[in-house]
């Protein structure tokens, strides 16, 4: 998967050398560029925000860099291979970020990320690629971040472990909050590894106990407890046919 990145803090953009995202690049499954919007104005103070149409706080991204900076990318990708990227614009009024998306983009191969800063990018950027390519607008949650550095990060992590060989052990994401499936909707629930018994503190007996069928049993239960604690809008929504008899007594 080809990713590419423009933002005026490339630096921001360095723990995509690390960890798995870091790992999935070194061994080439993952082409990440990272390219700096100020190499795309022309005058000499590299400027990429003006004030709003209309009045108000605060600075608004200039069109023409967002331009130059696409049509850039979008050539380089011409030469290389005639794919279709989605373009991913990080905001605070865009769709949710869920699991479901996450896996949607997995799938493609080739993402472009333009993070604003300041109050957002121009409208017309938005309107202008549309007409050609696919475009999420997509918020990481409810709280407003400073850019949308942050969140190509995070985005980014939840795509990239689920393409194929990036993740040591394929099962790990079987289980996954959020992950389609047997737990669809709940949150996974505690884990515990040696020593049996830390400050006083044991295990639940059931995870030795050895019986396969118990051992699920009570992880079920955990993960309809710990969702029904922490996010109980995720019970109301769940289809009643996923719950079972148990769930009504806890
Ligand atoms: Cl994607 N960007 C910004 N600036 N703030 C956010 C966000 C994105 N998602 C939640 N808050």
């Amino acid at each position: 998967m080809r990713l590419d990145v423009v933002t005026i803090f490339p630096e921001y953009l360095e723990p995509l050398n690390v960890s798995l995202v870091g790992k999935a690049r070194a061994r080439g499954q993952l082409d990440v560029r990272v390219h700096d919007l100020r190499s795309f104005t022309h005058d000499r103070h590299h400027t990429v925000d003006d004030t709003p149409y209309g009045g108000g706080p605060g600075m608004v991204m200039k069109p023409e860099p967002w331009g130059e900076a696409l049509d850039s990318i979008l050539a380089s990708g011409e030469a290389e291979r005639p794919a279709r990227p989605v373009l991913v614009v990080p905001t605070p009024s865009g769709r949710p970020f869920t699991q479901a998306l996450a896996v949607e983009l997995a799938e493609r191969p080739w993402l472009i990320f333009a993070p604003a800063r300041y109050e957002g990018i121009d409208r017309r950027v938005i309107e202008e690629y549309g007409e050609h390519l696919e475009v999420h607008e997509v918020s990481i949650g409810d709280y407003v971040l400073a850019g949308g550095e942050a969140a190509v990060l995070v985005i980014t992590e939840a795509v990239a472990r689920l393409l194929p060989g990036v993740l040591g052990n394929a099962e790990s994401h079987r289980d996954d909050s959020f992950a389609p499936g047997a737990m669809a909707d709940l949150l996974e629930g505690p884990v515990y590894t040696k020593p049996p018994e830390w400050r006083g503190r044991g295990i639940p007996e059931v995870l030795v106990s050895g019986h396969h069928g118990k051992v699920a049993r009570w992880r079920r239960d955990e993960a309809f407890r710990r969702t029904s604690v922490n996010r109980p809008d995720l019970i109301e929504r769940c289809d009643p046919a996923a719950l079972d008899k148990h769930d009504r007594k806890t």
